[in-house]
């Protein structure tokens, strides 16, 4: 998808491509234009969009996009497309992309706080809304204008104050998101009767509203959790990925830039996955970016979803435990073993769609080779990267015996001295919020409906395969 070309700019890229062979093909999108406004950019880019789909629609809407099986339907809808998701696409081989960048390709392309530093959130969600690169200039008006958003409510805190502090984190974190739902732009809107040609503007400033304000909740929570309640305010000198690192009490440059990287890849992982989809068929009732993403969290907080960083971590350490931490690759094997023994999956590996090493693992895996090659809880993140796999594939029935983003990154945030393994889900919750609404802004502008597919029984099934035969 190219929202603009012109002559300059594609030099300018195919200069780029010299150093960086490949690149053209994968940069689909040309440098954003020197406009620092996200807003404006997204006005500018709406009725191209909005024109697009029609397009689609009128020209191709009866073009078939391959068949349902009945596994499909008993099968969770694997393989079935569905939803329209702009922000990105899940690749099986590949991975993720951002409009077209894949992980790499944002670290070399993203601006970054620091030359040749992790790309700052901030790029990743001006990327994701308009499908171009920002100049740094851009980015840093971004994060400027995220800071100002980023005053909570009082009433949100003594929200979450009602709550036994232990609750857990993800409670704690919906209960702030839906605190937060109080102030929502687009309901007033609505209620007010907005034209639906404008549900897009209220939609994104709750959206921009909400990204902003869920690193302050979340930061409230740990520190009330963990820190005796002592809140640590905001820097405005800062970035929102260092920022959050910041408010969570981990100010080392190595914690800053983990935190950008890990904001980054959990942010967006196309629409099927539990929380993308849960956030885009609550939005399309024409709930609010709040109501929509607090029900998004709560489909995070499972444990075959975002709560596997969580169980990674607990799994580990209760392997320790047992053995030590210098257990041997016999002591681990038999480990895996008897978890699969006992009923349960080995969490930080498989997934829905991917068939190959999650990218989103292999860079942390590279930021740990970088900064922490001599942890020991990262040689054994390393030895069960190839310890398990094998395991998995001798079951006979895992599509994918590979690792996922969960495997590695608890390990990589204790490091740091951030240890609490119930908490780390929020981190995935803040950074989900840039995907999410992103898409949700999009929803809005192009018009997309309310979404409803049809469910059948098991008779209308057996009755339908027995026609069919
Ligand atoms: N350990 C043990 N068994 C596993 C397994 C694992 N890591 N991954 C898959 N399997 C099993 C499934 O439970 C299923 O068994 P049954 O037929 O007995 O029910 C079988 O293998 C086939 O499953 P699949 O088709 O390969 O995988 P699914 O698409 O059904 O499920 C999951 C994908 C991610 C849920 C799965 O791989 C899993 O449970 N992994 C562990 C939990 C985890 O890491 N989740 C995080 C995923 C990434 C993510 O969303 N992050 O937020």
């Amino acid at each position: 998808m190219v929202f603009h070309r012109s002559v300059s700019l594609l030099s300018k890229l195919r200069s780029r491509s010299v150093q960086q062979p490949g690149l053209l093909n994968t940069v689909r999108w040309l440098q954003a234009s020197s406009e620092v406004d996200i807003r404006s950019q997204l006005k500018e880019l709406i009725p191209e969009q909005q024109e697009r789909i029609k397009k689609l629609k009128s020209e191709h809407g009866k073009v078939q996009l391959g068949s349902i099986t009945v596994d499909m339907v008993l099968g969770g809808m694997r393989g079935m497309t569905g939803l329209l998701w702009e922000t990105s696409l899940l690749d099986p081989e590949e991975g993720i992309r951002f409009r077209g960048l894949s992980i790499p390709e944002c670290q070399k392309l993203l601006p970054a706080a620091k030359p040749r530093g992790q790309p700052l959130p901030e790029g990743l969600l001006w990327l994701l809304l308009t499908g171009k690169v920002p100049t740094k200039e851009q980015v840093d008006a971004l994060s400027e204008e995220l800071r100002r958003r980023a005053t909570v409510p009082d009433h949100v805190y003594k929200t979450i104050d009602a709550l036994p502090v232990n609750a857990h984190p993800m409670t704690q974190f919906t209960t702030g998101v839906m605190a937060l739902q109080v102030q929502s732009e687009f309901q007033k809107a609505y209620e007010k009767g907005i034209h639906k040609s404008q549900y897009w503007e209220p939609t994104f400033e709750d959206s921009l509203n909400l990204i902003a304000r869920v690193p302050v909740v979340a930061a409230y929570i740990y520190r009330r959790m963990y820190k005796n309640g002592e809140v640590i305010p905001m820097d405005v000198s800062l970035d929102y990925g260092g920022n959050f690192a910041h408010m969570l009490g981990y100010d080392s440059p190595a914690m800053l830039e983990l935190m950008r990287l890990y904001v980054t890849i959990h942010s967006d992982h196309e629409g099927g996955n539990v929380s993308a989809h849960t956030a885009h068929l609550v939005g399309s009732a024409l709930s609010d970016p709040y109501l929509s993403f607090a029900a998004a969290l709560n489909g995070l907080a499972g444990p075959l979803h975002g709560l596997a960083n969580q169980e990674v971590f607990l799994w580990i350490k209760s392997m320790i435990q047992e053995w030590g931490e210098n257990m041997t690759e016999e002591d681990l094997e038999a480990f895996v073993y008897k978890t699969l023994e006992s009923g349960k999956v080995i969490p930080g590996f498989g997934h829905g769609v991917l068939r190959k090493t999650d990218p989103r693992y292999m860079c942390q895996r590279e930021f740990a080779l970088k900064y922490l090659p001599g942890d020991p809880l990262f040689r054994l993140v390393s030895l069960l990267y190839e310890i398990v796999p094998p395991i998995l594939l001798e079951l006979g029935k895992v599509k994918n015996p590979w690792p996922n983003v969960d495997a590695h990154s608890g390990v990589l945030l204790s490091y740091y001295g951030l240890t609490e393994a119930r908490y780390f889900t929020v981190l995935f919750g803040v950074s989900r919020s840039i995907g999410i609404c992103s898409q949700l802004i999009w929803d809005r502008a192009l018009g997309l409906p309310l979404e409803r597919p049809k469910s059948v029984t098991m008779e209308w099934l057996e009755n339908h395969c027995k026609k069919a035969a």
